[in-house]
Order: C-alpha cells, then structure tokens, then sequence
C-alpha cells in the first residue's frame, strides 16, 4: 500500500456516505498511465491513476494520483463546486519527493478579501487548523501570486518523518474533508445575477491560474510527454474552460 492510497480510500468512502455521489467521465487516456522515471539502473516506474466525481451541489471532485516508489507519490485532490454556489474550493496536495514531503490542504476561498465570506467559510475552521499547527507548523516560502488563492487555515507544512504524514497530516486531510462537506450540505443555492457573475469570475480565475501554474507540469512532461500533460490539465486536472466552452 503506497503513502497516500489510504487518503484516497478514505476520501472516496467520505464522499459516498455523505453525497449523492456519481461518477465524472474521464477521457480514457487518462484513467491509468504508465511511464518511467530515472535513468540506467535508478529507473522507477511511475504510474499515474485518476479519480472523477459529481454531486448535486459540487461539478467536479477529481484526484491525480501518483505512485512511483519511495522517493516519489503524489496525491492531488480538488473539488469544483458547481458555480451556483458560493462555496471555496477543496485543495489538497500531498507531495512526496526524494527531498521529503510537502503538504497543502486548504478550503480555497472565491472571495479572499471580503470579510463575510471569512466568517461564513473561515473562522468556523479556524480552532481546527490551529490545533494542527502545533505538530505541522508553517512550510515557509511560498509563491506569493498564490497567496490569493488560500485562506488564513491553510495548512502548509513540510514534514521530515513519513510517520507524521500517515498519522497527523492523515487527521488533518479527514477533518477539513469532513468540514467541508458540512458547508456543502449547508450552502444554499445562489440566484443573485450579479453574484453568479462574481462567483464565475473567481472561479475561471482559480482554474486557470492552477492550469497556468500547474507544480506538477515538470513531473508530468517528462513521464508522460508534453501533448498528453497539456491535455491532461486543460482536459481533466482545471478543464473549467473547456466545459464552458462546451456548454456555450
Ligand atoms: N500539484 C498540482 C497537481 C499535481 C501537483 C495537479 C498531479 O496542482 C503536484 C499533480 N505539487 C505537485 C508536485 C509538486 C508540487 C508542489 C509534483 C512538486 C514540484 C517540484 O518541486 O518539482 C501547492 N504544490 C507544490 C508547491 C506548492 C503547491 C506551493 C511548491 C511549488 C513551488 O515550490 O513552486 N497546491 C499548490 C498550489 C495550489 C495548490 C500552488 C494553488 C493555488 O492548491
């Protein structure tokens, strides 16, 4: 069992006893792929397996799952609210590289400057990021252009010991997963013109910085080649603007 298959496991059988869960297509080229890391005798194969769902308040719950021995697994894990709710995004991106692990996990906020959109998906969570804090403190440096994009309970942190991530970052992933599915279950349909409006900008704004700044596009290319990584992120990882488009 590879480091982030039971955050996955968990996830999906979270999502299954709270949600009114179906599945989301995934282009077939990109359910399973193989490819190979390394040169000579250090070669590792990496498999990279996806994950796409639906409710009937979240357009797309989607993961990228990455297993290519100790030195590298990846799990990505986002959820799409559909744009008649004013609900944040679910990031998390659990990283593990021959350098160590770096873990995000946030509820990404539409709105990052307005002060009742804080209250509303915010405060509420803010006594549990604080008490993760104490056993995964601040990751420190961090792209400043993404800051908009997180709220004041991201938890950013780098652990050293695996241990840390099968234990505490494993808690930490169940509980803002739980948490966030509570606000789905409470949001409330949005029919204001002028928010719906609001609330597609910020999401073509999120989307597309994500699929712009992709961390993964390096890993990726070199895996799997640069035609099948484009349209894996434009296609399937951030592919709000392909549906748009489709829909129009
Ligand atoms: N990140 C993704 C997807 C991945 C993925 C879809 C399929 O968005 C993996 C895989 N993240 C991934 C990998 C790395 C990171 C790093 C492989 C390591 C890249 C490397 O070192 O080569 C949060 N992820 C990171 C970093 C950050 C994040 C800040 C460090 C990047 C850096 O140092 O430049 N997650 C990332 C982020 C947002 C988010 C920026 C959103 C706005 O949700």
């Amino acid at each position: 069992m590879t480091l982030y298959q039971p955050f996955i496991e968990q996830a999906i059988a979270t999502l299954q006893a709270k949600l009114n869960l179906e599945t989301y297509p995934i282009p077939s080229a990109f359910e399973s792929k193989e490819g190979v890391m390394g040169k000579g005798k250090k070669q590792e194969p990496v498999l990279t397996t996806s994950y796409g769902f639906q409710s009937d308040k979240l357009r797309q719950i989607r993961a990228a799952h990455v297993q290519g021995g100790n030195s590298l697994q990846v799990l990505n894990f986002v959820i799409f609210p559909k744009l008649n709710y004013d609900l944040p995004f679910f990031g998390a991106d659990l990283v593990t590289l021959p350098g160590g692990h770096l873990i995000a996990i946030d509820m990404q906020p539409l709105f990052s400057q307005d002060k009742s959109y804080q209250a509303k998906y915010t405060e509420p969570i803010m006594p549990m990021f604080q008490g993760y804090q104490k056993d995964l403190p601040w990751g420190g440096d961090f792209p400043a252009e993404a800051q908009q994009y997180f709220s004041p309970a991201f938890l950013w942190t780098r652990p050293t010991e695996t241990e840390v991530v099968k234990t505490k970052v494993f808690q930490a992933f169940c509980d803002y997963l739980d948490a966030y599915l509570n606000f789905v279950e409470q949001a409330e349909e949005v029919s204001d013109p002028q928010k719906l409006a609001a609330i597609l900008k910020a999401q073509k704004s999120y989307a597309d910085y994500r699929a712009e700044k992709d961390p993964a596009r390096g890993m990726l290319t070199r895996l799997y080649g640069s035609e099948w990584t484009e349209e894996y992120i434009h296609g399937f990882l951030f592919d709000l603007d392909r549906q748009l488009s489709l829909a129009s």
